[in-house]
């Protein structure tokens, strides 16, 4: 499904470079914080045993600093539980002790929500270890996955018995389904599947009151109150941890093919990708790139050119079907007004190919950045517009743009402008999330509000709202120890704001 095992390795590339960890012994006024911490350690030992409690800062180290290498911090200890028993152990200890939980997967988030502050405080839930695989239920299409398993292995899981996990996304190496329902992930098949909340069919948690919830039955039809998984989609660890996850799983198709269609801007390609969606019918994916991107990649890659000619924008759309779609597709892009040029991939290799020149984009721009990134939705008849405008208020930074074309999604990485002040980079903020929210838009489409966006959050969230969440979050975290800060502004100095 989708793009087969390429950019695997682009999740696992974890931003390196060393938090600035202090290794001075405490002073005398916080001597009574470390006995605190010591016993706070000795407890989750209990907990996880020696092995599971990382607290050498060369260890940690990985763990407190995010995938961009914008979000550094520094965590008191990383505990690596096993169970939901001992996730909620480790959570009941914190709160006895009052020290922040910040839970992280596979630390691939773009939003600064998976990694510590930089005070030291908090423990760092880590779940890898969550990593059960029960058989896949053939009957339901459904299968019950730990937390922490990967989604290339829940991959390789369903694919063993003849299913699909329906949404995919290029970090697959190392995202968690944990992570993924966490922030309700979204991906390259939302147009055909839906993004996380819609394919998860029940959730285990551990409440950052302390409680487990478990609803892993998988019924389809279950009308018996609140939907608590559903909530949980998109928390980003604000409520809880999340343990383990029932997921709808696809039949695997026997037929697939992909085609990259060359364009002269992406407005004809916008209306090209809507008579396309009404053709063809086992559309799985419509993502778009732009000539700068496809240079970028092809140089940073040592890749080449998709044609023998440059092309100003492209859409690499894929199709799968029981039956062969290849004719449905050429026929349907043989009819469309304004199509350049065409490249079609059957087999696996050349779609592999195909797909990578979408895929590495990210890779590319933290290569060549740090970007500034900017996840949004608009809607589709003002994406172009958008993409205009967008494009000269940013001017002359350069404005590297792609994204989901299919979901109205784009992914704008502003090169150029990490040297900029804070002040600077909140109007730059200011400028991109006020026009996406003045068109309709939303400020983070698919990767969440982590720390990046929590002080733009009332740009797509009425006040009534985010009263409602902090009501929700007071219920369900009532001593406040899941990720504070993340999602929700809390007290504490802005010194994060940012991703500086
Ligand atoms: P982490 O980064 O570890 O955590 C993310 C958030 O979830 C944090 O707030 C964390 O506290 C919370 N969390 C993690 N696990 C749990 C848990 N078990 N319980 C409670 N909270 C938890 N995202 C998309 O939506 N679509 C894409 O197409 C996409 N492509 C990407 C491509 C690349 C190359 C990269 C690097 C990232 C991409 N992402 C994409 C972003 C990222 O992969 C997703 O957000 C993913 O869902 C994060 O999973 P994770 O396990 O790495 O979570
Ligand atoms: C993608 O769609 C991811 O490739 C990452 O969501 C987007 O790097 C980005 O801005
Ligand atoms: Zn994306």
């Amino acid at each position: 499904m989708g793009p087969p095992g390429q950019g695997r390795g682009a999740g696992e590339r974890r931003a390196r470079g060393a938090a600035q960890v202090s290794v001075e012994g405490p002073p005398a006024a916080h001597r009574s914080a470390h006995r605190s911490t010591a016993r706070l350690e000795q407890a989750l030992v209990e907990v996880v045993g020696h092995a599971h409690l990382l607290s050498d800062p060369d260890v940690k180290r990985s763990f407190e600093v995010d995938w961009t290498g914008q979000y550094r911090g520094e965590a008191r200890a990383v505990v690596r539980p096993a169970t939901s028993a001992e996730v909620a152990a480790v959570l009941t200890r914190c709160v006895a002790a009052g020290v922040p939980v910040v839970t992280q997967g596979g630390n691939t988030g773009l939003v600064g929500g998976s990694v510590p502050d930089a005070t030291g405080q908090a423990v760092v839930m880590s779940t890898g270890r969550l990593n059960q695989l029960a058989a896949v239920d053939t009957t339901a299409a459904q299968v019950t996955l730990g937390a922490g398993v990967t989604l290339a292995v829940a991959q390789a899981h369903a694919r063993a018995a003849g299913f699909e996990v329906p949404v995919d996304l290029a970090a697959r190496g190392s995202a968690t389904i944990g992570g993924m329902v966490a922030t309700n992930a979204g991906g390259v098949h939302v147009l055909r599947h839906g993004m996380m909340r819609r394919n998860v069919a029940g959730v285990e948690a551990v409440l950052g009151s302390g409680d487990v919830v478990s609803h892993l039955g998988g019924l389809e039809k279950d009308n018996t109150g609140y939907d608590l998984s559903g909530l949980l989609c998109g928390s980003e660890g604000t409520l809880g941890v999340v343990t383990s996850v029932r997921l709808r799983l696809v039949p695997s198709l026997p037929h697939r093919v992909a085609a990259l269609l060359a364009w002269p801007d992406v407005g004809t390609m916008i209306a090209g990708l809507a008579r396309l969606r009404a053709e063809v019918s086992g559309l799985e994916a419509a993502e778009y790139v732009v000539r700068a991107g496809v240079e970028l990649v092809c140089a940073t890659f040592a890749m080449p050119d998709p044609f023998a000619r440059p092309y100003p924008a492209y859409l690499l759309v894929e199709a799968a079907g029981t039956l062969d779609p290849t004719a449905e597709l050429a026929a349907a892009a043989g009819h469309l007004d304004g199509v350049l040029d065409a490249a079609v991939a059957s087999g696996a290799r050349q779609r592999a190919a195909l797909w990578q020149l979408r895929e590495l984009h990210t890779e590319a721009l933290a290569a060549a950045g740090p970007p500034r990134k900017y996840d949004v939705s608009v809607p589709a008849s003002g994406l172009s517009q958008f993409l205009d405008r967008v494009s000269s208020l940013l001017a002359p930074a350069v404005c590297h743009h792609f994204g989901h074309l299919g979901d109205g999604n784009v992914h704008l990485n502003v090169l150029g402008v990490d040297g900029r002040s804070a002040a600077e980079l909140d109007e730059l903020d200011g400028t991109v999330l006020g026009l996406v929210a003045e068109l309709g838009g939303s400020i983070s489409a698919e990767h969440g509000i982590g720390r990046l966006k929590r002080r733009w959050l009332g740009l797509s969230r009425s006040p009534a709202e985010i009263a409602t969440f902090r009501s929700v979050k007071a219920a369900l975290d009532p001593h406040g120890i899941c990720n504070p800060g993340v999602l929700l502004a809390d007290d504490a100095p802005d010194d994060d704001v940012g991703g500086r």
